[in-house]
């Protein structure tokens, strides 16, 4: 299930005009200014940043003519760099951005779009290269001409995180298909291509190749931490298709155990298996991170998630790497946001920040007040308290629940300090609202690639991030058993060619079906796959099997009040108000006092609810009797609407 949820601490007091000061860590009136500022910047960049992204891919894409249709071009940039060439890992995070935009949104334009990448996925895994072919590892190539031939100039090969994330991207949209009825969809067409991306990795998971920098020829922990998700996630979708992955099952454990090795005790040490005089520090990992974050996870140290002890140290340790090198940080303290690079030893355009690695380390600290606010407590160990007491001087080891005013505090000192990473991005983004790779440490003004599709792309998963919408799990909870010996371990898998690719029509706001024929010249063991779907639903429509329920519900609160909804389902609770579900109050103001919440739920459920408030002390007010009673719709409609007034 998917849930659509925002923060529990929100600007809903800008709206009722409140200013009391309650105490440290409570946003002071120039704090609620700045977040006011953010605010707008994100109102105006997130078209931008959108628009942005669909411009550089072809073949429609303004920025992007002659790509071929599916295809994500890094930038529309020719020369001084030229990186109009498609990249299997830029790509592949481009278009998971696009899926969860497109699943919590239910833009369908965004549709066709993520249909045309998987139908230019499933080529160019046959195109053979300097890598190799479709069976001899060819999938680690990192980058392909725009109009999807190889490339042949040298470059830093083979790249192990693009077939992982590119697996990932996929069975985020696989998941959609199956809840909306189109399993054999995810099944015949997109399935034999996530396949052959998991044989990639319990293939090739344990040999060196370059980082995602394409600068390091090693072990990276961005790639080991992608790779180990994508098998996870992997194997439980096989199971949803009716097939196995049992190398997922045997390789995983596996690649959990090496993941370990990069905690270097204080921080995690981004590239190892090479010896390149590096300290290690990286935005490599915070990257890591954030692209295995896991809505239903703990504060985890072994999976390195957002809100975990080693990832809020090693989110110091990074980010203060760069607070002496740019002129644009001097006199910045710790605990104040700052422009982030690549590494501090980095000197490709003589080493400047970068604007997806601020935006980075922004989205952990926003997943980790996600994360926070879910569990419903924070726990500041020895590990984690050198970060804490930067942000709240006098933070101390211990469990704080959220009924406590130190929650509230801490809580509230982390969503200002998150903030600070995306006001240094909007101070240093031009007018006309263009992210480009990299802006001057001197002087802040925009350097490298012009229009980096990524750049755009971790705007938007920041702003997600921020607003509480997240993906689907992953399924961190059943995957995070270390096995107590780590091994060199491989598996080989299977590979099969995607002969004939056909979309179904998804509706009538989406595009014609797409057929994509390929032929694979590779002699190694290959089975060759012909799809044909017998899916459509123009005119008869698939039954919804779940039904993505917003509950509106009308409701004055004051600052730092949030509202939650509780009910006799799992999804609500079963009634238990610390897990109730809480309410977003992003378009709240004082005439519309609207909260409001998207549940993904199974069609033709009937339960009881009610609305909760919950104070700023944590105490609960309950909305008078009766039980609100509501029955999800069953029908073609993956949507529904229910509104409600506060009683
Ligand atoms: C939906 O996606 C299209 C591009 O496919 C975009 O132009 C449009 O702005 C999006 N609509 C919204 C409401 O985000
Ligand atoms: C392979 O795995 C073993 C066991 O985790 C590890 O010690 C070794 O460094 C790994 N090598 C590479 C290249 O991944
Ligand atoms: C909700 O359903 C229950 C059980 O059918 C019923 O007793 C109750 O009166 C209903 N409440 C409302 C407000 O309709
Ligand atoms: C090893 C291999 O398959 N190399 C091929 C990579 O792609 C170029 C261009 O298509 C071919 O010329 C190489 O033979």
């Amino acid at each position: 299930m998917f849930v659509k949820l925002k923060t529990l601490l929100t600007t809903a007091g800008l709206a009722t005009g409140f200013l009391a000061n309650t105490g440290y860590g409570i946003p002071t009136d120039s704090k609620l200014d700045k977040r006011a500022t953010v605010d707008s910047f994100i109102v105006t960049e997130s078209p931008i940043a959108l628009a942005g992204v669909l411009a550089n891919i072809g073949s429609t894409g303004a920025k992007a003519s002659g790509a071929s249709s599916g295809i994500v071009v890094a930038s529309p940039s020719t020369s001084d760099p030229d990186y109009f060439y498609t990249w299997t890992r830029d790509s592949a995070l481009v278009f998971k951005a696009l899926v969860d935009q497109f699943i919590a949104t239910g833009n369908t334009t965004l549709q066709s779009e993520i249909d045309n990448y998987i139908s230019a996925q499933a080529y160019l895994q046959t195109v053979s290269n300097l890598s190799g072919g479709l069976t001899t590892g060819g999938l680690g190539e990192p980058k392909f001409n725009a109009d999807m031939t190889a490339f042949t100039g040298s470059w830093g090969r083979p790249q192990r995180d693009g077939p992982a994330l590119r697996a990932t991207a996929m069975i985020a949209y696989s998941r959609w298909l199956v809840a909306n009825g189109y399993t054999s969809t995810a099944t015949n067409v997109v399935w034999p291509v996530i396949n052959n991306d998991l044989s990639y990795v319990t293939q090739y998971w344990n040999q060196t190749g370059y980082d995602l920098w394409e600068e390091v020829s090693g072990s990276s922990f961005f790639t080991i931490a992608v790779q180990h998700r994508a098998l996870v996630e992997g194997n439980t979708l096989a199971g949803q298709l009716g097939k196995t992955c049992a190398n997922c099952v045997s390789q995983a454990p596996q690649i959990l155990c090496f993941l370990q090795s990069f905690w270097g005790g204080s921080y995690i040490i981004s590239n190892i298996n090479v010896n390149n005089g590096r300290t290690g520090k990286d935005a490599n990992s915070i990257l890591g991170s954030i692209h295995t974050f896991d809505p239903a996870a703990g504060c985890d140290d072994v999976t390195f998630q957002p809100c975990s002890p080693r990832m809020l140290a090693n989110h110091k340790v990074v980010t203060d790497s760069f607070r002496s090198i740019y002129t644009i940080n001097s006199g910045i303290a710790e605990g104040t946001a700052v422009a982030v690079g690549r590494y501090p030893e980095d000197s490709y355009y003589n080493g400047n920040p970068w604007y997806l690695n601020t935006l980075a380390a922004a989205e952990q600290l926003y997943d980790a007040l996600y994360q926070y606010n879910t569990l419903g407590s924070i726990t500041i160990t020895s590990t984690s308290l050198a970060f804490w007491q930067d942000i709240y001087s006098s933070a101390t080891t211990g469990t704080y629940s959220s009924s406590s005013s130190t929650f509230t505090a801490l809580t509230n000192v982390l969503k200002t300090y998150a903030d600070g990473y995306v006001a240094v991005v909007q101070e240093y983004t031009p007018s006309s609202g263009a992210l480009s790779e990299q802006y001057s440490k001197s002087d802040g003004t925009p350097l490298s690639a012009s229009d980096l599709t990524w750049s755009y792309a971790s705007f938007l998963t920041m702003v997600a991030a921020r607003n509480n919408v997240v993906p689907a799990s992953w399924g961190e909870p059943s995957a995070m058993s270390v096995p107590s010996v780590c091994s060199s371990t491989s598996a080989t898998g299977t590979y099969s060619t995607a002969t004939s690719t056909v979309w179904p029509t998804f509706s009538s706001a989406s595009s014609a079906s797409t057929t994509v024929t390929a032929s694979s010249t590779d002699t190694g063991t290959l089975t060759t796959t012909t799809t044909t779907t017998t899916e459509t639903s123009t005119s008869s429509c698939a039954t919804a099997t779940s039904v993505a329920v917003t509950f509106d519900e009308l409701v004055t609160t004051y600052y730092g009040e949030s509202v939650f909804i509780t009910g006799s389902i799992s999804q609500l609770g079963n009634w238990d108000t610390s897990s109730a579900v809480a309410l977003s109050a992003s378009s709240y103001t004082s005439s519309d006092p609207l909260w409001y919440v998207t549940i993904s739920l199974p069609a033709g459920t009937t339960f009881q609810y009610k609305y909760i408030k919950k104070e700023t002390d944590g105490s609960i007010v309950w909305e008078s009797d009766p039980n609100r009673n509501y029955t999800v719709p069953t029908g073609c409609s993956t949507t529904a609407t229910e509104s409600d007034t506060w009683r």
